[in-house]
């Protein structure tokens, strides 16, 4: 009798604010950028583009996100490419480089409330003085980056409210401090300091010996840590943050992980945020980490986009809440598996969000989860304090992976609040919302078009004049160095409008970067290829460039990168090689080639055999090719140079 009565009368969960509150929330976020996943977004035709947005950004609609992190880029690759830098040379700025500017001003625009938030992932070469190091010349890097804080109000009008020290490397006691001094000295008081956006430690040890750190750093962020945190954690006494969390595929298992997360990340670790690494996933799915974005936009030449389980489930916080409002006290886990968490506006607000996600159906890409269960269960939370609500809003999602008919984000029923308290019954794997906030809406727009591969036949010119916003060329995705617009004003001819490549110097890197530059483009499945383009050497000794079929890999491990590479260099050579490195060689030889003079290169591959044209005549043929099989088209240099791109093409 005692076993059926728990059963039937289910556990009772108290939800009290007279006995003080809990921490202050500060928001559920996405990071765009560590790096380049936003890359495609933006050449996103309309309405698609700003229906993506949408729902991301956009209050009672989707996602609605409290908090967009930004890559602050440092002409380096980050993950899935590079990120331009504000400050290419010593000598140089431009606030107008990428399209993290254009994303902030997109998210501001929709949430006027959005917490902004950059952080480097690398530094252009001179910041670090020819090392592979930011910290030597601290008064340099932090010059460097509070630029960037102080370009983004002047030319954008963004309020920069936090900023961080280096992702997921070392920090540098002296450099935190020296850039509170400098931010303080420039009028940016109101930005706030993250460190280190790498583990609780060691951070935390030298917050708690350097009185100076620690007045300097607002919030402690630790990345993927599982949702929790280490016992000196606490004694900081500092706002704590999961600053960068999630990196999972999107089914619904990453749904899954992401709905436990946001919610534990507070029960067990007391991170009042997490951020997702990505926001979207907007780069080319075989690059690293495909798909590891709250929703799915990597198809601009289709308009097709996928709004992703965990879209749904950031709404079941975010729509109901807002930074500033407070957790309660009473937090915590189920009897038989998950947590809910509540929290308050202090004005009568009440919203109590509850995760039932079991093991196998919430694991994320890092770190391992141990095992643990869940059974249905019969909840019943009993309001006390200012929480007299009679009527509470009921929002549900349901992930299933028997009948694979998972539910998203349903208004529900009201439920009436009897004898102060309301009572669901809970199955395993799903989230609900229970809220006194009534303004909650399941947005939608109308099916955006199928999804297609990437056009077999595309050409660029890149004779863009004044109109694009964008600095770089549609559907290129720079994996090292960084590819740009280029006006020639001296050009008599047909190449006043190209595409250069810009980077000089090797930057202080996040990870080890090709020692060539390397932007590829198309589709992965692609076999049998002509890529065409014309080239335009800048550097007289040692020039070098090439273009690329078959291009297998970008990334992290962009230096292993294998494929046909057909380069002519400066020197009057040419040399047909099947590794970006230029290491292994197919064929080489003389051909008339020198700066400062446009050719038209050409590669056809067929089966396993490539041929190379120069300005239309064979300069090579029938050189036996066999790995890879399959990749990118793909454009760049022999080294850290400047060469320029034009009429570039590529068709069966
Ligand atoms: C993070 C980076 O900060 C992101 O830019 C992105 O690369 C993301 C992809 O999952 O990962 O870096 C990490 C890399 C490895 C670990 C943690 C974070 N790790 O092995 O624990
Ligand atoms: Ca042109």
């Amino acid at each position: 009798f005692a076993v059926f009565c728990h059963i039937c009368s289910g556990d009772n969960y108290i939800l009290d604010d007279t006995i003080g509150l809990g921490r202050a929330f500060d928001g559920i976020g996405g990071l765009s950028g560590g790096g380049a996943t936003s890359r495609l977004l933006v050449n996103y035709d309309e309405p698609y583009r700003s229906q993506i947005l949408d729902y991301l950004f956009k209050p009672n609609f989707g996602a609605s996100l409290q908090i967009l992190k930004v890559e602050i880029g440092g002409d380096a690759q980050s993950t899935d490419g590079t990120e331009p830098s504000h400050m290419h040379y010593e000598n140089d700025e431009n606030y107008f480089r990428g399209y993290e500017w254009w994303l902030m001003g997109e998210a501001k625009r929709r949430n006027p409330n959005i917490t902004l938030i950059g952080l480097p992932w690398a530094f252009p070469g001179w910041v670090g003085h020819g090392e592979n190091w930011p910290f030597h010349f601290p008064d340099i890097t932090v010059s460097y980056v509070v630029s960037w804080i102080i370009g983004a109000k002047q030319y954008h009008e963004l309020d920069i409210d936090y900023v961080g020290i280096w992702n997921e490397r070392s920090f540098d006691s002296k450099y935190i401090k020296l850039l509170r001094y400098t931010l303080d000295k420039s009028g940016l008081e109101r930005v706030r300091i993250i460190a280190s956006d790498n583990l609780w430690e060691p951070i935390t040890s030298f917050v708690l010996l350097d009185q100076e750190l620690q007045e300097a750093v607002d919030v402690l962020g630790a990345h993927y840590p599982g949702t929790t945190i280490l016992p000196e954690v606490l004694k900081t006494g500092k706002t704590l943050w999961s600053s960068e969390d999630y990196s999972t595929f999107n089914n619904d298992v990453g749904g899954g992980c992401w709905a436990r997360i946001i919610n534990q990340n507070y029960v067990n670790g007391s991170m009042t945020a997490t951020i997702a690494w990505n926001l979207v996933s907007s780069y080319y799915q075989e690059l690293p980490f495909g798909r590891d974005g709250l929703m799915t936009a990597q198809e601009p030449w289709s308009g097709n986009y996928v709004v992703e389980s965990p879209i749904w489930i950031t709404a079941h916080t975010t729509q109901f809440t807002q930074p500033g409002w407070r957790y309660l006290q009473t937090v915590g886990h189920l009897n038989h598996g998950g947590s809910y968490v509540a929290l308050t506006d202090q004005k009568g607000n009440l919203t109590v969000v509850i995760e039932t996600m079991s093991h196998d159906h919430s694991v994320c890409i890092r770190p391992p989860l141990l095992p643990y269960n869940v059974t249905f269960q019969r909840a019943t939370f009993s309001l006390k304090g200012s929480f007299v609500s009679v009527e509470l809003q009921v929002w549900n999602s349901k992930l299933d992976f028997k009948t694979k008919k998972p539910v998203f984000f349903q208004k529900q029923n009201p439920i009436k609040v009897s004898n102060g308290s309301f009572t669901l019954d809970l199955n395993v794997d799903e989230v609900y919302t229970v809220t006194t906030v009534t303004t909650g809406q399941k947005g939608s727009y109308p099916e955006p078009p199928p999804s297609a591969p990437f056009p077999k036949a595309y050409k660029d010119d890149f004779n863009v004049r004044k109109c694009s916003v964008f600095s770089e060329a549609p559907n290129f995705a720079d994996q090292t160095g960084v590819f740009e617009y280029f006006m020639n004003l001296t050009d008599p001819g047909p190449h006043v409008y190209t595409l250069q490549q810009v980077v000089t110097q090797r930057p202080v890197t996040w990870v080890a970067d090709a020692d060539q530059t390397i932007s590829i483009i198309g589709d992965y499945n692609w076999q049998d290829v002509n890529v065409s383009c014309d080239v335009y050497m800048e550097n007289e000794k040692g020039g070098g460039v090439f273009v690329a079929a078959r291009v297998d890999k970008g990334g992290g491990s962009v230096r292993s990168t294998k494929g046909i590479f057909f380069w002519i260099f400066a020197d009057g050579t040419y040399k047909v090689t099947s590794d970006l490195s230029g290491e292994s060689i197919l064929a080489e030889g003389l051909s008339p080639t020198r700066a400062h003079i446009w050719y038209t290169l050409s590669l056809s591959v067929k089966g396993n055999y490539a041929s190379g044209e120069l300005n239309g005549h064979a300069l090579w043929t029938n050189v036996v090719v066999l790995k890879p099989k399959n990749g990118w088209a793909g454009i760049g240099t022999s080294a850290f140079e400047l060469a320029q791109f034009d009429n570039f093409s590529v068709h069966p």
